[in-house]
């Protein structure tokens, strides 16, 4: 969609790309959400979590050949203390990857990018969230920190997103959600941890409580949209969102 009579920005813009993140608690809505940006703003270029890489890490024999493979995701949810930094740094190599995937179209006037998460909910929601349950020990968290922040600094504008948007949903409500989904890993998963999850995302983005150590990422506009009510299946909801999607993007 072009950006009908938005300015041209002061974040740092990385070209003309315009880069957002679907934020939001596991199973609240965010796959779902995008299909739905897909369907209503076609120009745009979505880029979906990359889960399956996660469920499928090759193991390389000698030869470099993939001789076996590892359900990383699943690893976590059984030993979180054993794999919570090695899924850290996987998830974080994965999106940083796709985040630095040239476009496919690059003389598309005015590209607008949206990622289905981000490095910064990895490390300001996720990553904080296991190092406060104990699975990340003090260690393993600074030096994730300290790589995170290093990297980040490196890449600069590449990295920078221009708006975040925030599908909030309770606690209770994405429980449901995701035993209708019926990942397989996600079976153990129990409120309380959505409630954690939930607690970061609020802290982070709407009581800005969080310590965000990147300046862009401090003042980056966020829209929070309610999807509390069941949207995939009533096309008066999706309006409205597409909407306020429409509006944001719009005065970026
Ligand atoms: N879902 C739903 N109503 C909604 C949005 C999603 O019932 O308004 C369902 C969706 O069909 C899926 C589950 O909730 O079975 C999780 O959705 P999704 O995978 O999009 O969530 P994500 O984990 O990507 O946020
Ligand atoms: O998220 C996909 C699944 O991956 C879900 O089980 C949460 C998990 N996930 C995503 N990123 C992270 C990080 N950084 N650490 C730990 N777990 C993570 P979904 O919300 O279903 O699309
Ligand atoms: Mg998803």
């Amino acid at each position: 969609m072009p950006r009908e009579g938005g300015s041209s920005g002061g974040m740092g813009r990385c070209g003309a790309a315009l880069r957002l993140a679907l934020e939001g608690n596991i199973a609240v809505g965010k796959s779902t959400f995008l299909k739905l940006l897909g369907a209503t703003f076609p120009q745009w270029h979505l880029v979906t979590e990359p889960v399956a890489q996660w469920q499928k890490v090759p193991a390389r024999g000698p030869a470099q050949a993939a001789v076996s493979s590892s359900n990383l995701l699943q690893m976590m949810y059984q030993e979180p203390a054993r794999w919570s930094y090695t899924f850290q740094t996987f998830s974080f190599l994965s999106r940083l990857k796709a985040m630095l995937e040239p476009l496919d179209e690059p003389e598309s006037p005015s590209p607008v990018q949206v990622f289905e998460r981000s490095i910064y909910s990895d490390r300001y929601v996720f990553a904080k969230n296991l190092s406060e349950a104990g699975h990340l020990q003090p260690l393993e968290w600074a030096i994730y920190q300290d790589w995170h922040s290093f990297l980040l600094r490196q890449l600069g504008p590449r990295t920078v997103l221009h708006g975040l948007l925030y599908l909030r949903a309770t606690p209770q409500t994405c429980l449901e959600r995701l035993r209708r989904r019926a990942r397989s890993e996600e079976q153990g998963i129990q409120l309380e941890y959505l409630q954690q999850l939930h607690a970061q995302h609020e802290q982070w983005l709407v009581e800005k409580s969080t310590e965000v150590h990147f300046a862009d990422m401090k003042h980056t506009p966020v829209l929070v949209l309610d999807v509390e009510k069941d949207f995939e299946h009533d096309v008066a909801a999706q309006g409205g969102l597409m909407a306020q999607v429409k509006a944001f993007v719009t005065m970026l």
